[in-house]
């Protein structure tokens, strides 16, 4: 077999990997523009070859962030058109365009969905806190602000990545007035908090939210002050196969993030750990907001069921 790696595949991934495109839909996205693309220049001759190709790429991006579960979830879902029955590569690549067009459009009415569910949750005079920079929560709240709810905002620094600054950019165009807090000072403030409203990286089956490194805190400070905490994410973030009992792992990533390698020699005794996202049990999470409607944590089963397919985690097994 020969196997032309797409560029743009390959500068994806990269971009992905060092977090140039980031936040776990538009990651999704990015990695199923690069497959259709890829799939468009591919040069095979007959299926089977188009097929390895394609796997081979999916399998190139999917290796990049292994926490966000949107990532592997939109690349099986384009992924199961290759099991179609369909006599050509030309066929084949037709509707595995069709599949991409259809994810990348779906991941964005969601969005638009999640923020018309979310904003009803949104009541005049509340302050909100936010962690992190999700187009999800953020669609909640400039939603509400559309529609003339009038409220505040805190936004935390998010270190070591600075995504906080992301979030105060979005809030401040939009005229939302914010206060920035750095992420320790999340309890202090806890008390003038009304609503937590995070995104998700992953969901699993019983309902866990693995978000940004410090939701869990922030999650354990608002239940500390009955302060509701809501999660908005899309549904192909819910992952299939923690039915089977499999952890979502959490990426670890360098510790020059958190401290830069001269200061690191300098303190040769010190060790530096950087994991990225962290886990926040069910009983600190009042509702996820997802296209399909706001449900309880404990009904994540249901929509893993009902609304994803819980054999999506296992296309490998018919692609290969
Ligand atoms: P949306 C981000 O991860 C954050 O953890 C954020 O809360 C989550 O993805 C969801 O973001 P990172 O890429 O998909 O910054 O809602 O590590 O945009």
């Amino acid at each position: 077999m020969y196997y032309v790696q797409s560029m743009l595949v390959s500068d994806t991934a990269e971009k992905i990997k060092k977090m140039e495109i980031r936040g776990a839909g538009r990651i999704a996205r990015a990695a199923v523009a690069a497959l259709k693309a890829h799939s468009e220049i591919a040069p095979s001759r007959d299926l089977s070859e188009y097929r390895k190709e394609m796997v081979t790429a999916a399998d190139l991006l999917i290796a990049t962030r292994p926490t966000a579960v949107s990532l592997p979830n939109a690349v099986h879902l384009v992924m199961r058109s290759l099991t179609l029955d369909t006599p050509s590569v030309s066929s084949a690549k037709e509707e595995f365009s069709r599949a991409c067009q259809d994810f990348i459009r779906s991941s964005e009415n969601a969005i638009q969905r999640i923020g018309e569910v979310g904003a009803r949750h949104i009541r005049d005079g509340d302050v909100i806190l936010t962690h992190c920079n999700s187009e999800a929560a953020l669609e909640c709240l400039l939603t509400a602000h559309r529609k003339g709810v009038r409220f505040s905002v805190y936004a935390t620094e998010v270190r070591p990545g600075n995504q906080g600054l992301l979030t105060i950019g979005t809030l401040n165009r939009a005229g939302i007035p914010t206060t920035y807090i750095v992420d320790s000072a999340v309890r202090y403030f806890m008390k003038e908090i009304d609503r937590v409203i995070v995104g998700a990286d992953a969901v699993s089956v019983n309902g866990a939210v693995v978000n940004k490194i410090g939701t869990s805190q922030i999650a354990l400070a608002a239940h500390e002050a009955r302060t509701s905490f809501l999660v908005a994410a899309e549904t192909y973030k819910f992952a299939p196969r923690t039915i089977l009992g499999e952890y979502i792992e959490i990426e670890e990533r360098a510790s020059s993030e958190v401290l830069p390698d001269p200061m690191a020699k300098a303190h040769p005794f010190i060790t530096v750990r950087n994991p990225v996202f962290d886990v926040t049990p069910p009983e600190y999470v009042n509702l996820i907001v997802t296209e399909e409607g706001a449900i309880p944590p404990q009904m994540a089963y249901i929509i893993i069921r009902d609304y994803l397919g819980w054999e999506i985690g296992d296309f490998e097994a018919r692609t290969r």
